[in-house]
């Protein structure tokens, strides 16, 4: 089983990007040599993670992270996509962690010496918990501290980052963890659900402004996630429902970002659960961007539903992932032609897609073919949107390794490479071998 790609495909061309992405919570370890975030305090909740796991020691990469650029170089990628830890770059009183801000400058520079390019997120959830105390993403006052964290980072890690993304899925922050609660800070509230993204596009906004002038040769830009969303049934009322979800869940967060203004679902909300909008802040949010990243896992599908604006309907007899996610390839597909149709986007790069599947370390090999198997089919749909005419400069496999998969903990592993947690033993999967051979293939 292998992953292949039509012949002509630009895919295959040495231009086209290939990398692996983690995030910091979910790999690092060593949280003793860092503040705490809102993550640490999340799974110090019970009932909050699975398998009541946390993050304390992760796949250990601070201290194994010499190890893991040499596995990542073995995969032969052209780039690594990375997030960085607030709480570990920034004392309390907003100072530079110098000793932090270290850890990140070698690991960088081992990437660079490797000539594989650093692709760098400034925020993949874990915002300090100090901040969060003073009210999070829910005070206007977080967008402009993390303006100072990201100009402060910015000029200590100089011309060594590739690109740099301002934010990893504000859906996520803003809807999983301030209006449904079941990501950290756990708030649940729809109110606290629209402020926060409105916060968190603002704090991009300001960001973008200053990664424009203090890293103007890198590639600077935001990473949204997409869940398409479809009928049920190929009536009117399915695919109003359909529509408003998608509103609501996924061009929320794009809209801002290219027409200065959140989709017409708005109009819908009562008046106390609109985010308070000042005046020029779709000015600061639509600042220009270099590229757009876009993760992709899976669709949902829609009917209608008596008291809510839409209701998601289980595809009961669907193909599925480990952690339940539909597998619908086209969906990939569908999203990138239409989201080239509705925005003048700039280059797209795929920053995640992957699959959690059942894995079995066994004889020191894990055969994942379902995995390479939902490789293959996802990037050969990106490939098709390409061929219809959306500009895709690059993919990364989500994730490079097995690692802390949130509310999941460690029970979902969506790694190439196999982690297993008690030796920090680290086994390259079927699939990482088949999307190494891919990126050798090719001319
Ligand atoms: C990403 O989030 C994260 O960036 C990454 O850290 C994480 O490890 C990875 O994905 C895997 O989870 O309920 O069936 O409608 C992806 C988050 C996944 C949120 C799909 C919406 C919809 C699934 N998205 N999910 S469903």
């Amino acid at each position: 089983m292998k992953i292949s790609l039509p012949a002509q495909s630009p895919m295959l061309s040495k231009d086209f990007i290939y990398g692996v992405a983690t995030a910091s919570f979910q790999i690092e370890g060593s949280a003793d040599t860092r503040l705490p975030s809102i993550w640490d305090t999340f799974c110090a909740t019970p009932g909050k993670i699975r398998d009541n796991s946390d993050g304390k020691q992760a796949c250990e990469h601070v201290k194994l992270w010499q190890q893991d650029v040499d596995l990542i170089e073995s995969l032969g990628v052209d780039a690594y996509r990375l997030s960085i830890s607030w709480p570990r770059v920034m004392h309390k009183d907003g100072s530079l962690n110098q000793q932090g801000v270290n850890f990140y400058i070698q690991l960088l520079d081992a990437l660079i010496a490797k000539g594989i390019k650093p692709f760098v997120t400034l925020y993949h959830w874990d915002l300090p918990q100090h901040i969060e105390d003073d009210g999070g993403w829910l005070n206007r006052e977080t967008a402009y501290l993390f303006e100072d964290y990201a100009k402060k980072i910015v000029q200590a890690l100089g011309d060594r980052v590739y690109s740099y993304a301002t934010f990893n899925e504000p859906f996520c922050s803003a809807f999983l963890g301030y209006e449904v609660g079941i990501h950290a800070p756990g708030k649940a509230k729809v109110s606290y659900g629209r402020q926060a993204a409105h916060h968190i596009l603002l704090a991009h906004g300001l960001a973008m402004q200053a990664l424009q002038q203090y890293s103007p040769n890198s590639l600077n830009g935001i990473v949204l996630n997409f869940t398409p969303c479809y009928a049920n049934a190929n009536n009117a009322e399915d695919r109003n429902a359909a529509e408003l979800a998608d509103q609501y869940h996924n061009q929320w967060y794009i809209k801002p970002l290219f027409d200065k203004c959140y989709p017409d679902i708005i109009d819908k909300l009562a008046d106390d659960e609109k985010p308070q909008v000042e005046a020029g802040d779709f000015d600061i949010i639509a600042q220009p961007i270099d590229f757009l990243g876009i993760n992709f896992y899976t669709r949902a599908v829609y009917t209608t539903s008596e008291n809510e604006f839409f209701q998601q309907v289980d595809m009961v007899d669907a193909p599925k992932t480990d952690i339940g996610w539909e597998i619908y390839p086209q969906a990939f597909t569908d999203l990138l032609t239409s989201l080239n149709e509705k925005y003048s986007l700039p280059p797209i790069f795929i920053t995640e897609n992957g699959a959690a599947m059942a894995d079995k370390l066994e004889n020191n090999q894990v055969s994942d073919i379902d995995r390479i198997e939902y490789y293959h089919s996802h990037l050969n749909a990106v490939n098709n949107a390409i061929s219809s005419g959306v500009t895709v400069a690059g993919y990364f496999a989500w994730s490079l390794m097995d690692n802390f998969e949130w509310a999941e903990g460690y029970l979902k592993r969506f790694g190439i490479v196999y982690v297993d947690y008690q030796t920090q033993q680290r086994t390259v999967k079927a699939s990482g071998l088949a999307y190494r051979d891919l990126i050798n293939a090719r001319s």
